[in-house]
């Protein structure tokens, strides 16, 4: 079924921390209810993303208002695609990517971009009588993602001193269907809080919806978090295991080393493994997303030697979902795993592309959110249309973040007995 656009508009809206971002708004032909799209935005951003316009108006949102890649929307992107019939996305994609003309989408803007490109993807499911999760990739995709919930946040994530570390995440791989995963990881995330709150530590959320009260190592929160686990009779490791995301690039500084501030001291990039290979062995860690910074390509080659064979290592500001980037961590063997975020490309083909990168050299990839979301769920569409099995959305709190988990049980319920659920390795 080809599809035919009538009309594509753009907006400035809020994501969650009140910053603005784009909605684009589509109508195709021979229906009247226009479908949404909305871009999320980063804190912690890898230096190699796609370029996010801001218009730098100080008279505006601080310099972030949107409307100028809201203008490249309606008057640049949105007139060679109107009236036209198109068979694909990739098509779309393609134009879009040669309208703005640069590799990190400088012109128009990575954001302006991806909400067309998203808001296309809907109109193609739409006219394909298909939910999202059917049309975005695989034609008849089963497998849910086991949520890496970020119950305890630090670094940018928060706006007073806390961990190094940005995002500690609990995994509840003992589950055996997504819903079940997200009740065991709620249970937790509902008794840290009350451990928190009878210790008179603050529960105070940060940007992703964890608690973030005051820490004097960056190992702390994982001796909290396993309580919590404990308390309401999971099993640490087999039935929820633990995961972090220090985003390392954060703390990392130049021709100095690693500052761990909560721990008055600067690590070099071998002391940082040895640190984490600690954890691994003290902690029932399965997983760690940017141990390292995104420049230090020697150091993660040897975090993927010492560390490959037990840990899922995670590429995110190192790779920014850039196909190119993610063919040399595969041949210099960087890491072990991809994080997925469409806004760090820009488009849904080059996303879908990245993730074809990872599966062709057996890497596992994680779709992820950012830490400015908005309520649109396309990622749990992407996450299932994929066959992820690993997603990453933040804490069962703040409707953008819940507005993910309860898309997932909305698909699960929609597969109904055909729902997959990934089955945790033995250890
Ligand atoms: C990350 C993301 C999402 P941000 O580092 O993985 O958790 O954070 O969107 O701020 O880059
Ligand atoms: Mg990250």
């Amino acid at each position: 079924m080809p599809l035919i656009i009538r009309e594509i508009n753009a907006r400035e809206i809020l994501d969650s921390r009140g910053n603005p971002t784009i909605e684009a708004v589509a109508w195709s032909q021979g229906k009247d209810e226009p479908l949404t799209a909305c871009v999320p935005s980063g804190a912690s951003t890898g230096a190699k993303e796609a370029h996010e316009l801001r218009d730098g108006d100080p008279r505006r949102y601080g310099g972030l208002g949107v409307l100028e890649a809201c203008r490249h929307v309606r008057e640049t992107l949105a007139p060679p695609l109107v009236g036209r019939s198109w068979e694909s996305q990739e098509e779309i994609d393609r134009l879009l990517c040669r309208l703005d003309g640069t590799p990190e989408k400088k012109r128009l803007g990575a954001n302006a971009i991806l909400a067309v490109s998203l808001v296309c993807a809907r109109l193609f499911a739409r006219e394909r009588s298909l939910p999202l999760y059917r049309s975005l990739e695989q034609p008849d995709p089963t497998l849910l993602p086991v949520p890496y919930m970020n119950v305890w946040n630090g670094g940018a994530h928060i706006q007073w001193q806390g961990t190094d570390f940005q995002e500690y995440m609990i995994v509840p791989q003992g589950a055996s269907s997504f819903h079940e995963a997200l009740r065991m990881g709620v249970e937790v995330y509902h008794a840290l809080r009350t451990d928190l709150k009878k210790s008179g530590q603050p529960t105070t959320l940060g940007d992703e919806g964890g608690f973030a009260p005051p820490v004097d190592s960056n190992r702390a929160p994982l001796d909290r978090i396993l309580e919590a686990i404990q308390r309401v009779g999971l099993r640490p490791g087999d039935d929820v295991a633990l995961a972090l995301d220090p985003a390392a690039s954060g703390f990392f500084e130049k021709g100095q080393g690693y500052r761990l501030r909560t721990e008055k001291r600067i690590l070099t990039s071998e002391a940082m493994i040895d640190y984490f290979e600690r954890l691994a062995r003290d902690y029932p860690l399965i997983s760690i997303e940017d141990a390292l910074d995104e420049d230090d390509w020697a150091g993660w080659r040897v975090l993927r030697e010492r560390l490959g064979d037990r840990l899922r290592l995670v590429g995110d500001d190192i790779f920014c979902t850039n196909p190119t980037l993610i063919d040399r961590g595969i041949h210099e063997k960087a890491a072990n795993a991809v994080l997925i975020k469409l806004n760090q490309i820009g488009t849904v083909t080059e996303t879908l592309q990245a993730i074809g990168k990872a599966r062709a050299a057996r890497w596992d990839f994680m779709i992820s959110h950012r830490s400015g979301e908005t309520e649109d769920a396309f990622l749990a569409d992407l996450s299932v249309a994929t066959e992820a099995g690993l997603v990453k959305t933040g804490a069962p709190a703040r409707g953008e973040r819940t507005a993910k988990y309860n898309r997932f049980l909305a698909i699960e319920d929609d597969l109904g007995r055909r729902a997959r659920f990934p089955q945790a390795a033995p250890n």
